[in-house]
């Protein structure tokens, strides 16, 4: 992984591309999540954002915070528009060939209600053309902005103001529905890692087709803890497992540093240590957190078998 010294050592990743002085509440997962996706790509971006959190953060013009081209736009539409970014700057740069239009990077950073509800046809339009961009979803698990509704995102035993006994379904799993698309990147993120978004954000930059990068921003609002303590959330979220930190580039999949030793359950932090110290699981049952750890259980155990067969097939 880069160190941050190499990082500091990049002037666009030194310079805030996101500024301060936005709307975001204290200690906005967020934020981070975009601050650090910005370093590694700069400003040569056209970033679109269908309705959430972050199109209400940005603030009004003249005082928005977005240092880059941005777009709000409807809900649906995200990726769709992405693509047309992304055609509109490949037809410049055949045009006029010198002027950067080649550099351009199109990008969709949406929530998880936009992501993995009423973004996905829009999202699994783009992937099946394999359409030349980065599409984001910051996951802080609900729909945040219009006052924490759950979506398919949310995790099991959540409470939620439309859950409020606790979410019954569990977390649906984008990233593999998204891998099941064969596209050539899909990588998950956690904020507690910065320098691991900076690094997967700058491979995805340089691979042509359509990227997937799903990252862990916990709300803290939304989840119920003290605003100081969101990155120790987000970190603890992968320290259980619940949260597990890989890439995979045409098809193979790589776990990431902080989740490489997890493979040993024994390394597992228990998930009684992540819900814990978050208001949303305050009345979880034991029979709720027992299946919640069964399903980190069996979710390492299917990455387990993957990384065997993948060993196994390579030799
Ligand atoms: C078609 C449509 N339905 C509902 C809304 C209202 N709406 C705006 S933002 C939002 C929540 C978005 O949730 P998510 O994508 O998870 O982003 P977050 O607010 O959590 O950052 C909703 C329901 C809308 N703008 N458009
Ligand atoms: S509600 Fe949550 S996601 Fe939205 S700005 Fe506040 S902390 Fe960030
Ligand atoms: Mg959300």
């Amino acid at each position: 992984m880069a160190s941050l010294k190499k990082v500091m050592e990049d002037e666009i990743a030194c310079k805030e591309w996101f500024l301060p002085g936005n709307a975001c509440c204290a200690g906005c997962g967020l934020e981070v999540a975009l601050r650090w996706a910005m370093k590694a790509l700069g400003p040569e971006v056209a970033m679109v954002t269908p309705a959430s959190c972050l199109n209400v953060v940005i603030g009004l013009w003249p005082k928005t915070a977005p240092d880059f081209p941005q777009f709000n736009m409807a809900f649906a539409a995200g990726a769709a528009v992405a693509t047309g970014f992304d055609a509109a700057f490949k037809a410049k740069a055949h045009k006029f060939p010198g002027k950067g239009w080649d550099k351009m990077t199109s990008i969709c950073f949406a929530g998880d209600g936009g992501t993995t509800d009423i973004g996905i046809q829009g999202l699994s339009g783009a992937a099946e053309r394999n359409s030349d961009i980065i599409y984001v979803c910051y996951d802080n698990e609900a729909y945040m902005n219009t006052g924490i509704q759950r979506s398919s995102s949310t995790p099991h035993g959540a409470v939620t103001t439309t859950t409020t006994f606790g979410k019954e379904r569990y977390k649906k799993n984008l990233p593999a529905i998204m891998r099941a698309h064969d596209i050539p990147y899909v990588a998950t993120c956690s904020i507690s890692e910065p320098l691991d978004i900076y690094e997967k954000f700058k491979k995805a930059k340089s691979i042509r087709g359509t990227k997937y990068i799903h990252i862990l921003a916990p709300c803290a609002p939304g989840w119920g803890f003290p605003s100081e303590d969101t990155i120790e959330i987000a970190r603890m979220a992968v320290k259980t497992g619940f949260w597990i930190l890989y890439e995979v580039e045409n098809g193979v999949l790589t776990l990431s540093k902080k989740s490489k030793t997890l493979l040993d359950p024994s390394k597992r932090v228990p998930i009684i240590e992540y819900v814990a110290n978050q208001k949303r699981f305050a009345g979880i049952s034991e029979k709720t957190l027992i299946e919640l750890q069964e399903q980190i259980d069996q979710d390492w155990e299917n990455i387990s078998k993957e990384i065997f067969c993948q060993q196994e097939y390579s030799k």
